[in-house]
C-alpha cells in the first residue's frame, strides 16, 4: 500500500530555492510536516508562513557540523521524529577546467554537496533505525555518471553521493529504513545562477531552445519514491529532460 505521510516530519535541506522548495510544497499537499533548512533565513520564513501544514525554517549552513549536530539533537516535539530525510543543499561552482578551476569552489562544493549530506545523514538515522522506518532520499546528479568538461568536482561529488547512497542501503537492509538517490538532468532553478556566479544572461543561456526540467517535475520524483508501500525501495531514480543527451567521446587530433 502507498504510504501516507500525512503528520509525518519531512525534513527538506535546501528549501529556500528550486528542488527543496518544490520538494516541501509537494510534501505540504500530502499534509506532512515541514522541517526546511537553508542558508537564507528570510525565504525560509516566507515559506513556512505560506505552508498550509505545521513546519519549522531553520538558517543552517549544512557546512557546520556543529550546528548541524546542535540543531538535529535540539528538534522540538512534533518534528523530532524525522520520517523523511531529503538531503538536496548543494551547488555547482564554475566551469572552469581542472587545471584552472578554483581551489576554493572545489571546496564549497564538496563541503556542501558531501560533507554536509554526510552529517544529516548520520544525524538521523540512529533514530530511524530504532523507530524501525524512514527514508533518506539523496538528491544526485546525471553529473555522476556522465562527465562533461568543467564537470570535474561537481560531478564527483555527485558519485559520491550515489556510491553513498547505494552503501547506505546495503548497510540498512531490514531495518526498515529506506535510501534513494534522485539523479537529474538538466533543471531550471537557480542552479545555473549561482554555478555562473550570479551572472544571469549565462544562466538563462543554458536552458535556452530546449525545455528544461522544472523543479516540480523533480519533486514528483521524490514524492513517488518516498510514497511506495513500505517493501519498495528504488535505489536510483535517473530523469533527464527529453530533449537531453550523451555526448559522443572528443578525439583531439594533431
Ligand atoms: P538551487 O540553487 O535553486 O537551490 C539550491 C539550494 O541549496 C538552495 O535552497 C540553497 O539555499 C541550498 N544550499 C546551498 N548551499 C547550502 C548550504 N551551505 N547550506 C544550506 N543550504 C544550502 O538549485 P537546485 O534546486 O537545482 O539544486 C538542488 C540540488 O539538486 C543540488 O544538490 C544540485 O546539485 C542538484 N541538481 C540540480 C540540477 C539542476 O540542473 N538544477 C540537476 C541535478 C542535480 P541557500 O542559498 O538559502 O543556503
Ligand atoms: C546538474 C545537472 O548536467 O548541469 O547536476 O551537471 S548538470
Amino acid at each position: 500500500m502507498e504510504i501516507s505521510l500525512e503528520n509525518k516530519t519531512v525534513l527538506v535541506t535546501g528549501a529556500s530555492a528550486g528542488f527543496g522548495r518544490a520538494c516541501a510544497e509537494r510534501f505540504a499537499r500530502a499534509g506532512a510536516r515541514l522541517v526546511l533548512v537553508g542558508r537564507r533565513a528570510e525565504r525560509l520564513e516566507a515559506l513556512r508562513r505560506d505552508l498550509p501544514v505545521p513546519s519549522l525554517a531553520a538558517a543552517l549552513d549544512v557546512r557546520d557540523r556543529a550546528a548541524v549536530e546542535r540543531f538535529v539533537a535540539g528538534l522540538p516535539s512534533g518534528f523530532g521524529e524525522v520520517e523523511v530525510l531529503v538531503n538536496n543543499a548543494g551547488l555547482a561552482l564554475g566551469l572552469a577546467a581542472a587545471q584552472a578551476a578554483s581551489l576554493d569552489d572545489w571546496e564549497q562544493m564538496l563541503d556542501t554537496n558531501c560533507r554536509g549530506l554526510m552529517v544529516f545523514t548520520r544525524a538521523l538515522l540512529p533514530g530511524m533505525v530504532a523507530r524501525g522506518h524512514g527514508h533518506v532520499v539523496n538528491v544526485g546528479s546525471v553529473a555522476a555518471s556522465y562527465p562533461y568538461p568543467g564537470g570535474n568536482v561537481y560531478g564527483a561529488t555527485k558519485a559520491f553521493v550515489h556510491q553513498l547512497s547505494q552503501n547506505l542501503k546495503a548497510d540498512l537492509a531490514g531495518t526498515g529504513v529506506r535510501v534513494t538517490v534522485i539523479e537529474p538532468g538538466m533543471a531550471e532553478t537557480e542552479f545555473s545562477l549561482v554555478r555562473m556566479k550570479g551572472d544571469a544572461e549565462k544562466a538563462k543561456a543554458v536552458y535556452a531552445g530546449m525545455q528544461p526540467l522544472t523543479a516540480k517535475d523533480v519533486a514528483e520524483a521524490v514524492f513517488w519514491v518516498a510514497t511506495r508501500p513500505a517493501h519498495v525501495n528504488v535505489n536510483v531514480l535517473e530523469l533527464m529532460p527529453e530533449a537531453q543527451g550523451f555526448g559522443p567521446f572528443t578525439v583531439k587530433r594533431g
